[in-house]
């Protein structure tokens, strides 16, 4: 753990470590609180902005030499970008072989279709750590104790929203992870009437 802590204070620089920590901290507790495996989401936490502060240039080049396959989209933006070469990368070196802790990092941006509870709460610590700070968040902070799915819902269509009025384009992972929250509802609803 200090281990890992020293490689990224010179990896990703103290203000963004600041960040990693506090998302470390959401998301132990809600690991706890949603009985999920507290090993897992640690790491995953701990490791989700790896590749965070490098270059368009530097991330391009990295994830060509890793032989990483990225989707048209994805090479457009760093922010696309550092979630599946972060994971590519610390599985480099820090020898990390658990996949789902690698997905949950890879994810960790757009969110994807069908997460397991790992990747979900990483997803939503990072949204949620106290030093984030945009309308909504805090009903989406109450929503995230009681429905881990209900909060990301809520996250995916407030990252849309400021998605749209930049013009940005939109990841077909955050599309598929919003619809597949709603199909999961109107399944729900449609069985409870049944
Ligand atoms: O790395 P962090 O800043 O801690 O957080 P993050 O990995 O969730 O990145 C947030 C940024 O990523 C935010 O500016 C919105 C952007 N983002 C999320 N989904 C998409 C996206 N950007 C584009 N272009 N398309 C997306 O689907
Ligand atoms: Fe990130
Ligand atoms: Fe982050």
């Amino acid at each position: 753990m200090d281990r890992i802590i020293e490689v990224l204070k010179d990896r990703i620089g103290e203000e963004r470590l600041n960040h990693t920590l506090s998302v470390v901290e959401e998301a132990l507790s809600l690991a706890k609180r949603h009985k999920a495996p507290e090993d897992k989401v640690k790491i995953a936490a701990l490791l989700h902005d790896f590749a965070k502060n490098l270059t368009l240039e530097e991330s391009l080049r990295l994830a060509k030499e890793y032989g990483l396959k990225l989707d048209d989209v994805t090479i457009t933006s760093t922010e696309l970008i550092h979630g599946p070469l972060g994971a590519r990368m610390v599985k480099e070196y820090f020898n990390i072989g658990d996949q789902e802790i690698l997905n949950a990092i890879t994810y960790h941006t757009t969110g994807r279709e069908n997460m397991t509870t790992v990747e979900k709460i990483v997803f939503l610590a990072d949204f949620i750590e106290p030093g984030r700070e945009f309308e909504g968040i805090q009903i989406i902070r109450a929503k995230a104790l009681e429905d881990l799915d209900e909060a990301i819902f809520m996250a995916l269509d407030s990252t849309i929203s400021y998605l749209l009025k930049k013009k940005s384009i939109i990841h077909v992972n955050t599309v598929h992870a919003r619809n597949f929250l709603l199909g999961k509802r109107l399944g729900e609803n449609i069985n409870e009437k049944a």
